[in-house]
């Protein structure tokens, strides 16, 4: 066939927006072996590509419903199967979220996003939860939650209510998931995934470095966050915070060299998403954090607590925010 024959009115101009940009797990690993030099600056290229690289997105965490969860994920505090010695807490009130998303607004977050230790909602806990989402949103926030796996047209609801983003994350590479968890699987993730998707929400989906994964597995959870499609528009990468109790605690610490890695892995394979810098900031140096937002993060969990574990106190974030001139949006 000629070019001209590529250039009939009939040829589409661009590809069709259902292709995945298809990274194999190979091509990420190679990512990984580049010298570390290599690899931040190829990260800094992607970010200055799309972003502003001085603006970094800021959310803050609430932990609507806390413990008692059925699911056995080994990192969590929250699963009744740990004994963790958390405080349990029923679903908090629409006037108390509103009370904490206010002040989280008051302090620069630009997204609230509430967090509830649930296998998946029953039908009886949206209704609330609706509540909340319409309730945050009316207050100019952006809107997320995390909510576990959701039932066919819980993510139309959710919708409806005003909700921006859905958190539920992939974790770990699918190689490694049942090492990690044994009451749903990674295609339970996948399906959640795609229902919220399918809703026409926005998704916020990453994973956890530190549970004992091999370098092939971190590649992996890469690999299948870029091939999601369209990839998530927003990839938490947390470091895992270890709690007592918990089948996790005492598992070799990954060396931070690679968690930084991880960081540049996303953004170059996810070139339009923000990339967060997530769980496990209160462990890390701030030599260690600014190495993060080199790589590519350009989002963080901003506020005193994560959902169970602590996080840096504001002012200690906003006086590192001065000395790298970075700003918060
Ligand atoms: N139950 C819901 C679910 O599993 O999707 C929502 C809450 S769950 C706590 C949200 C995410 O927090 C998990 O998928 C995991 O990535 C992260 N997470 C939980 N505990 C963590 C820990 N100890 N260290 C790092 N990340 C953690
Ligand atoms: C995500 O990827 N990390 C956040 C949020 N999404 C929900 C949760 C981190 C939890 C860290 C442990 C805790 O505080 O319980
Ligand atoms: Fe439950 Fe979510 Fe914790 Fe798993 S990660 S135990 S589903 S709250």
């Amino acid at each position: 066939m000629s070019h001209l024959a590529v250039l009939s009115p009939l040829a589409p101009a661009q590809p069709p927006l259902s292709q995945g940009p298809d990274w194999t797990v190979e091509a990420v690993l190679a990512l990984f072996e580049l010298p570390f030099g290599d690899l931040l600056f190829q990260a800094q290229q992607s970010l200055r590509a799309h972003f502003d690289p001085n603006a970094v997105q800021r959310s803050t965490l609430l932990s609507i419903k806390t413990g008692n969860c059925s699911e056995d994920c080994g990192y969590c505090s929250q699963s009744k199967r740990h004994h963790t010695g958390l405080d349990t807490q029923k679903l908090m009130s629409l006037d108390a979220v509103l009370t904490a998303a206010q002040a989280a607004k008051e302090q620069g977050a630009s997204r609230f996003c509430m967090g509830a230790a649930w296998r998946g909602p029953k039908d009886r806990d949206l209704e609330p939860v609706l509540e909340m989402v319409s309730a945050v949103k009316a207050l100019g926030l952006e809107t997320c939650v995390t909510l576990g796996m959701l039932k066919e047209g819980q993510a139309e609801q959710l919708r409806q209510a005003g909700l921006d983003y859905y958190n539920h994350n992939l974790d770990t590479a699918p190689e490694f998931y049942e090492e990690v968890v044994t009451t749903h699987s990674y295609q339970d993730r996948l399906d959640t995934l795609h229902r919220v998707r399918g809703a026409g929400l926005k998704v916020c989906c990453g994973g956890i470095i530190g549970m004992g994964e091999t370098r092939l597995h971190r590649a992996g959870l890469i690999a299948q966050l870029a091939n999601l499609d369209p990839p998530p528009e927003s990839v938490p990468i947390n470091n895992l915070v270890q709690i007592t109790g918990t089948p996790l605690a005492g598992t070799e610490t990954t060396d931070i060299f690679e968690f930084v890695r991880t960081i540049a892995a996303a953004r170059i394979t996810m070139p339009r998403s923000y990339v967060r810098l997530s769980a496990g900031r209160e462990q890390m140096s701030e030599a260690e954090q600014a190495l993060c937002f080199l790589a590519g993060a350009n989002s963080m969990f901003y506020g005193d607590k994560l959902l169970t574990t602590s996080n840096p106190q504001m002012d200690r974030d906003n006086a590192l925010f001065a000395k790298l001139g970075l700003h918060g949006v």
